[in-house]
């Protein structure tokens, strides 16, 4: 479904087995080399999701190779697998064989009282589309406009498998995530609460 321009949302589109992959390797970048952890913010604020980073490092609100802010260590290298899913996720959202070459992943952690409150990403140097991979329980998703955190937005039910593209005129939309429904993941997923991995090109070379 088409939510705005360059806004798609594709319910389902991971299958179980793919799923259960990602949570898999989800869970190895949350043990290291940078563990998974609540961002603080520079106001003193400390975000409810969980975040870990692969490629590279994000931190409000910049991107670096190592965690300066966690322990120091550079974080997982960017695997070929998952540029590949990021371009098969764009191809789907848009129809076409275009060129996309993430080069980060955020992957958020969401328990059952963790929120995103209303934001745009713009840290990133580069107008390539956000591919988002939702997994586990179900959220609302609030998809907003490009001038402020207010209305008008669409509330949109993301559940375990759909992917969402934000490109073109969606990119810079604001957007959050106001609440999860706990325990509403199939329990053979092996997963307690919401993962959602977001691909990124950072445009910041190697
Ligand atoms: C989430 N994550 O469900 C969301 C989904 C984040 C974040 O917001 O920054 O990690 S990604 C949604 C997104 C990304 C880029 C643009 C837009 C939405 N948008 O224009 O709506 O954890
Ligand atoms: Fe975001």
């Amino acid at each position: 479904a088409v939510v705005a321009p360059g806004a798609v949302h594709v319910p389902g589109w991971l299958p179980a087995a793919r799923q259960r992959e990602l949570v898999e390797a989800c869970r190895d970048w949350a043990r290291g080399p940078v563990p998974i952890r609540h961002t603080r913010l520079p106001g003193g604020g400390v975000m409810s999701v969980r975040t870990v980073c692969v490629g590279w490092h994000w931190q409000p609100y910049r991107y670096t190779r190592n965690a300066d802010d966690v322990n120091g260590e550079r974080v997982a290298a960017f695997p070929q697998w998952l540029a590949d899913l990021g371009r098969e996720a764009v191809a789907e959202a848009y129809g076409g064989h275009e060129a996309y070459a993430p080069d980060t992943a955020l992957v958020n952690f969401y328990d059952g009282a963790a929120r995103m409150g209303m934001h745009q990403d713009k840290d990133e140097r580069s107008g390539a589309p956000v591919v988002s991979l939702s997994i586990g329980d179900s959220c609302v998703f609030r998809f907003g406009n490009t001038e402020d955190r207010g209305r008008p937005y669409t509330d949109v039910e993301l559940a375990s498998g759909d992917l969402f593209v934000f490109g073109g005129a969606s990119r810079f939309a604001y957007h959050g995530v106001p609440k999860v429904y706990p325990g509403t993941a199939d329990p053979a997923l092996g997963l307690t609460g919401r993962l959602n991995i977001t691909l990124r090109e950072t445009g910041l070379g190697d």
